[in-house]
């Protein structure tokens, strides 16, 4: 392909005559047809990858990259007087998740499209999506988030069902993205659309009529569900995705030659988190209705479907009540009820049945009728085995098996960080890019100072390309010889922001005292709350005032600063993680099933503060015990006190001065006069009373160990080498990794 003859023709003009808005299109449809020329692998057996979520990032860059076209395009347009950045910055992110759930399923299918596996994505084309965030007077405010344009990476296709809600009946539409694998392979990301919707009934904000489903079903990802109109809206949502999963996924195993019977040789479905559970009865009554008994119908189904659990928090576990679903779907309840009454007469624990106390327990319909439940991080299965789901685990053993989660390389090194890329390939070659396991190649040079250098030289390029990037979108001036300590996730209290900023304050407070660190610290937070999680919007709001206080301070700023980047996402993670020099991973232990973030930081040279949680346990056995900062209490000892149930925040608020300055810091005057007393009162009751999360117990060991990480971090060169021991042993956590596992030991696709 003459790439510049190519892109003229789009363009109908020369390259430099035309604007960046022409450019970036045209880009986009020389990939999307590229794309079309690649091979999608047609096996007998095809694997549905069903998700709520598809936090698919920016596509741009990673498809030039996964088409090996990236550096003669970006070469193209600098000698055109073009630049590849500028086009980049002009792509809306698509607004199709929300955190790590969402993120892994997009890392998942990059790796199934390179890893040449028949499968697909199956989810929701969310015209609004996740909200966009802002910051107004130091509260998080939300926003729709548009983010669909006239071109863009959607492809409208014929496929079309009828799908009966309780009392209508609405019409869908398939939307595809090709997701392009790494060189020659590609798959699809089919997203499910109403042709009713309307994008015009929202106005500035987030409200929107609930009850009318036919224009507002693919509106909103997570629609607030505080009120009963929007529990209902999403089992709509739910429901619309699976249905139209189970019908693609028996058209599609029956033109390739199944006859139903057979099904399960056609066809898995991966049920990502309790979402789609639906799927299960929704596929039986679809064997019903094409001719198969009830009973065989269970049967094939529950040789179909596998099931993987993403937490043990029970609020996320979704309990559906009946009379929701006798409302939206009741052609679903017969068969719900015959899935339970089966389980009554099998089995007597009761803990397990379907159906209790008015509720369905999705996830309970998972384990009994999957044939598979993975947990995603070592720690994470051990707890589902023995704890969580220590009753279902007795009944089933064989079904029970980890997959520990991975991330992509393409997007989280490849793509995002090219300088340390680069300096790879150039002491290891091009290998690890196909085989992540070659990094550890570069153990070899853990003791040489001329190679610690240059990564040190890549790192502090990345720090003050993000300095830059800070200055231009929020006008913030950091330091950008300071270390940067990064948490950046969603907001929850179990992940502990609150513990991060008590940390801040102490700090603050230690300045002020005179207390001066040797190298300055730059703490950066990015997260969005969920809109009716009113606690986590009470952190954002500390987490602002504090950032007010503390920049603002000339006795403070030169040695300390706080940057909450505004609408956290893909995108921003892309900028911030490859300048990071601390990653905090603080969860309590026993809450995190993994994190992904964590394997982000780590392959891109920063090192691990974290609790002995999710995959932190996996890091640190890799990198051993000297190449991270761990602390805290241990999972087990955190599950005993739940178990006991005695935990008091106040007695750890009296006996420890530091913890009782930092929090009485929250409602003092100096904190009350940029913030709402009604949030911060709020919080600091919340805190005292309550601290579900146990941040005090782990507050002391928590800032003794980020100090000590600060002091070492002093000594560069070592320093450094423990960055390249981190990034060497990072290959474990490649998607591709986690992928092959799935398919060896669940989809067993060709
Ligand atoms: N996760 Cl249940 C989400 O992002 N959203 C959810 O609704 C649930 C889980 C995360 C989980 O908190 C992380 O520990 C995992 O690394 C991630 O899923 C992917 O497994």
């Amino acid at each position: 392909m003459n790439l510049k003859i190519e892109l003229e023709k789009k363009l109908q003009n020369p390259i430099a005559d035309s604007s960046n808005e022409e450019l970036y299109v045209a880009l986009l449809q020389l990939i999307k047809d590229q794309g079309k020329k690649k091979v999608t692998e047609k096996g007998k057996k095809k694997l549905y990858y069903i998700s709520a979520e598809f936090l698919i990032g920016k596509l741009l860059s990673n498809n030039l990259i996964n088409l090996g076209i990236y550096e003669e395009v970006k070469q193209l347009l600098e000698k055109e007087g073009k630049s590849l950045e500028v086009l980049e910055e002009i792509e809306p992110e698509p607004s199709l998740g929300n955190g790590g759930l969402g993120r892994l399923a997009a890392c998942f299918l990059d790796s199934i499209a390179t890893l040449g596996l028949h499968g697909d994505g199956v989810g929701l084309n969310y015209h609004y999506g996740l909200f966009k965030q802002l910051f107004e007077n130091n509260l998080q405010k939300e926003t729709p988030n548009p983010w669909m344009t006239e071109d863009s990476w959607l492809i409208k296709t014929d496929v079309t069902y009828p799908i009966d809600f309780g009392g209508f009946r609405v019409q869908s539409r398939l939307y595809d993205i090709d997701v392009l694998g790494y060189e020659n392979r590609t798959t699809k990301l089919h997203l499910f659309d109403i042709e009713t919707v309307d994008d015009g009934i929202v106005g500035e904000t987030i409200d929107f009529d609930k009850e009318d489903i036919r224009k507002n079903l693919t509106l909103f990802l997570y629609p607030d569900d505080s009120d009963e109109k929007g529990r209902l809206l999403r089992v709509y949502q739910q429901y619309f995705m699976v249905s139209n999963a189970a019908r693609l996924l028996l058209d599609e195993s029956v033109e390739r030659g199944s006859n139903l019977h057979d099904l399960a040789d056609y066809a898995v479905v991966q049920i990502n988190d309790t979402h789609p559970s639906m799927v299960i009865p929704e596929l039986i009554r679809l064997l019903q209705e094409r001719g198969i008994l009830m009973e065989e119908a269970i049967d094939i189904v529950s040789k179909v479907c596998a099931y993987t659990n993403h937490t043990i928090l029970s609020e996320a576990l979704e309990k559906w009540p009946i009379n929701y679903l006798e409302k939206v779907v009741p052609q679903l309840m017969p068969i719900i009820r015959e899935l339970d009454n089966r389980i009554r007469l099998k089995v007597s624990d009761e803990s397990t049945y379907i159906i209790k106390d008015g509720l369905v327990h999705m996830a309970h319909m998972d384990i009994h009728y999957g044939f598979s439940v993975n947990g995603v991080a070592y720690l994470h299965t051990e707890i589902l085995k023995n704890t969580e789901l220590h009753n279902f685990y007795k009944l089933y053993p064989e079904k029970f098996n980890n997959k520990t989660n991975g991330i992509t390389f393409r997007r989280w090194l490849i793509s995002c960080n090219p300088k340390l890329a680069a300096l790879i390939t150039k002491l290891i070659g091009e290998g690890w890019k196909k085989d992540a396991e070659e990094l550890q190649k570069l153990g070899q040079y853990i003791e040489n100072e001329e190679v610690l250098k240059q990564l040190l030289e890549v790192k502090q390029e990345n720090k003050s390309a993000l300095v830059e990037y800070i200055r231009k979108t929020q006008g913030q001036e950091i330091h950008p010889d300071s270390i940067f300590d990064i948490q950046i996730k969603r907001l929850h209290e179990y992940k502990r922001q609150q513990m991060n900023i008590l940390f801040v304050i102490n700090k603050y407070l230690e300045i002020k005292e005179g207390k001066i660190p040797e190298t300055p610290i730059t703490v950066f937070f990015g997260a969005k709350a969920a809109p009716a999680y009113i606690i986590a919007k009470d952190i954002i709001h500390l987490i602002l005032c504090v950032q007010e206080i503390v920049n603002n301070d000339p006795q403070v700023n030169p040695y300390l600063h706080v940057v909450m980047v505004e609408n956290y996402n893909v995108t921003l993670a892309e900028k911030l993680i490859p300048a990071c020099d601390i990653s905090e991973q603080i969860s309590l232990a026993s809450k995190e099933a993994s994190g992904t973030g964590n394997m982000k930081f780590m392959l891109n040279g920063a090192l691990t503060l974290g609790t002995m949680d999710g995959a932190n346990l996996e890091i640190e056995e890799l990198v051993g015990s000297d190449n991270i900062y761990t602390f805290g209490e241990s999972s087990d000892v955190v599950i005993e006190r739940y178990a006991k149930g005695d935990y008091s925040s106040r007695s750890y608020y009296e006996k420890n001065p530091a913890i009782k300055r930092a929090v009485d810091f929250i409602v003092s005057e100096t904190v009350m006069k940029v913030g709402n007393k009604e949030n911060l009162l709020r919080l600091y009751q919340e805190l005292l009373n309550k601290d579900w999360f146990m941040t005090f117990p782990d507050f002391e060991s928590y800032k003794k160990t980020r100090e000590k990480a600060y002091e070492d971090y002093k000594d560069r060169m070592n320093w450094a080498k423990k960055t390249l021991i981190n990034i060497s042993k990072a290959g474990f956590f490649s998607s591709d990794r986690t992928i092959a596992q799935y398919n060896k030991d669940i989809w067993k696709l060709q």
